[in-house]
């Protein structure tokens, strides 16, 4: 693969997403603003960052904390103006980091102005805007949805409009609206969204769901793979489309003009050959994508609350396929386990208890910066955040997709879920909910671990006096600086680490993931112990010089590697 990759800048980059709400306040109004980004961008450098991605900042009721927008070209006012985003940038520019904006297109809020006009008629000039069926009825004169479809956050995918008398399709939430990509208006409309950005200076998007916007046009029914439930995942008829790559193609022609870094998030596929229409370097459509597989390790097919063990062998069987097949194709890996939307790894796959937190995070560290692709850190998974303890109230669990599970199970069982279905679904919120990675940051031990000084939008995890970035920044051996320099190993090592092969090994071994990094003239072995024991290992070839290593020192002599719980290096072979 080294040979065939051309070099380029955002492959070898390193990239730190935000989520606005939660990351600093600096007005003391309780929620995470534009100018307390501004604060801290030195903490970010510090960490040897050089892409920031910015979960949406756009005018947006907050239904969805702004995946749900209304605004396309203004900024919600509760995070700042378009005025300070100018300032955002240029200080970024500064600091040679670059803004990549997240970019939701599937859908916009029922706020907008768009959809406003839209739902007030079936003859208006943006009645076609979004996706409008009329009811069906069933054989007792019920009015019911146009289809079997299930909501990621409710029940039906639909939504009845009293004022318009049909139904609107909204896979998310009921207030953000699926957006008609068949209209070629609404395609120039994203188009024209999409340069106003690029002209402003940001240098990339990660595209929400992007995947989702081409719909099989008949709408039919989803095959019952939930025989208890009305509803059905319909994602074999919106995900991945009929005419997706048409859409991003044309996406694609202006993000080259602009040398534009592009990451499609893309829920709900995992065909290779798919994915490689969508990133092979001479499609012409996006740079990489975020393929699910990786987080959704511990739960059921059916979804985030439905909880299932998982073994290292999951890890492997996952990075194995898609860190070989993606790059032996041509394409490229975002390379990620945290994000706004996925609970606090080292709380979900390795240990978050006081004896292993410091370590399972630094092998995080080295588990995102030594695959092969781009490493994505998600804000304060530099610090070993962990997820909301379980004694804390599930009131204080405020996403709209925890909130609305509660609403769908209700729905679900009429309003009468049994203790085991209530008690699975704690379970399931306590382990994976979104809320996890959304509480606020903990930038020092004063109170509200020095996130605002007003009340705080959501929770904040009372571990913050121990774990909190003052502290860390003060330590050497913190999981802040032991993130930094793997980041920086990588971009040293770059002929391997970043455009070497990636080549499985120790398939069989129950505990440590381990695969080569192979680059033209030398090789890197990175193995990692994902368990809380200390085990025996036996590396393919003779360890020779250890690069980087999560504890004081290893053990090894030949081929033979004794790994402490939750160890992790990287060494010459
Ligand atoms: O996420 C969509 C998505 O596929 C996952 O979030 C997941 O499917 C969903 O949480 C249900 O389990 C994107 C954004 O990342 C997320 O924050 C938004 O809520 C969603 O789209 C709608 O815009």
């Amino acid at each position: 693969m080294h040979s065939t990759i051309k070099p380029t800048w955002w492959r070898e980059s390193a990239v730190y997403q935000i989520y606005p709400a939660s990351f600093k306040d600096s007005n003391g109004d309780g929620l995470g603003d534009l100018q307390g980004i501004i604060d801290e961008l030195d903490y970010i450098k510090g960490l040897g960052i050089d892409i920031v991605w910015l979960s949406p900042i756009n005018k947006s009721p907050l239904v969805d904390m702004g995946y749900d927008i209304s605004d396309y070209k203004d900024i919600e006012p509760r995070y700042g103006t378009l005025e300070i985003v100018d300032t955002l940038i240029a200080e970024m520019k500064k600091r040679d980091m670059k803004f990549v904006l997240d970019l939701v297109v599937n859908h916009s809020s029922d706020q907008h102005p768009w959809f406003k006009e839209s739902k007030s008629s079936k003859t208006n000039p943006k009645a076609d805007w979004y996706i409008w069926k009329p009811a069906k009825y069933d054989q007792n004169g019920n009015r019911q949805p146009p289809n079997n479809w299930s909501s990621f956050f409710t029940a039906s995918a639909w939504k009845w409009c009293e004022e318009r008398q049909e139904y609107y399709l909204c896979l998310f939430a009921d207030e953000q609206p699926d957006l008609n990509w068949e209209n070629p208006d609404v395609r120039e409309a994203v188009h024209d969204i999409v340069t106003f950005w690029l002209e402003r200076g940001v240098r990339g998007f990660r595209l929400d769901v992007i995947n989702f916007i081409s719909k099989v046009q008949t709408f039919p029914d989803a095959e019952i793979v939930n025989p208890n439930s009305k509803y059905q995942p319909g994602t074999k008829y919106f995900a991945n489309g009929p005419r997706l790559h048409e859409y991003l193609q044309g996406l694609g022609r202006i993000f080259a003009k602009y040398d534009a870094f592009t990451v499609g998030e893309m829920p709900a596929v995992d065909d290779v050959n798919e994915i490689l229409k969508i990133v092979g370097a001479d499609r012409g459509e996006l740079n990489t994508i975020f393929q699910f597989d990786i987080v959704e390790l511990n739960q059921q097919p059916r979804g985030r609350f439905f909880l299932k063990e998982f073994t290292p062998a999951d890890v492997k069987g996952v990075i194995n396929k898609w860190q070989t097949e993606i790059p032996q194709g041509g394409g490229w890996n975002a390379v990620f386990i945290e994000n706004h939307d996925q609970a606090r790894a080292i709380s979900r796959y390795l240990s978050d208890e006081p004896q292993f937190r410091a370590y399972a995070s630094k092998l995080v560290a080295v588990f995102i910066n030594f695959q092969c692709g781009t490493p994505f850190i998600y804000q304060g998974q530099e610090l070993g955040l962990a997820n909301i303890p379980r004694d804390v109230p599930l009131k204080e669990y405020i996403d709209v997709e925890s909130i609305r599970s509660l609403d769908a199970l209700n729905e679900e069982t009429n309003g009468h879920p049994t203790a085991e279905q209530t008690e699975a679904l704690r379970r399931g919120l306590q382990a994976n909910a979104r809320d996890h990675a959304r509480t606020p940051m903990h930038w020092n031990d004063s109170e509200n671990a020095g996130f605002t000084t007003g009340k705080p939008w959501m929770v904040i995890t009372q571990d913050y006096k121990e774990w909190n970035a003052a502290k860390q920044l003060k330590d050497p051996n913190s999981p802040y600086h032991f993130w930094a320099k793997a980041i920086k190993a990588r971009k040293q090592l770059k002929d391997v680490a970043v455009y070497g092969d990636f080549v499985p090994v120790s398939i069989e071994d129950p505990n440590v993931v381990a695969f080569k990094r192979v680059g033209e003239n030398r090789s890197l072995l990175v193995a990692l112990n994902f368990s809380k024991k200390a085990v025996e290992y036996t590396a393919p070839l003779v360890v020779k010089e250890v690069v980087l290593n999560n504890y004081d020192s290893l053990k090894f002599e030949n081929t033979k590697v004794s790994l402490e719980p939750f160890q992790a290096f990287v060494a010459w072979i």
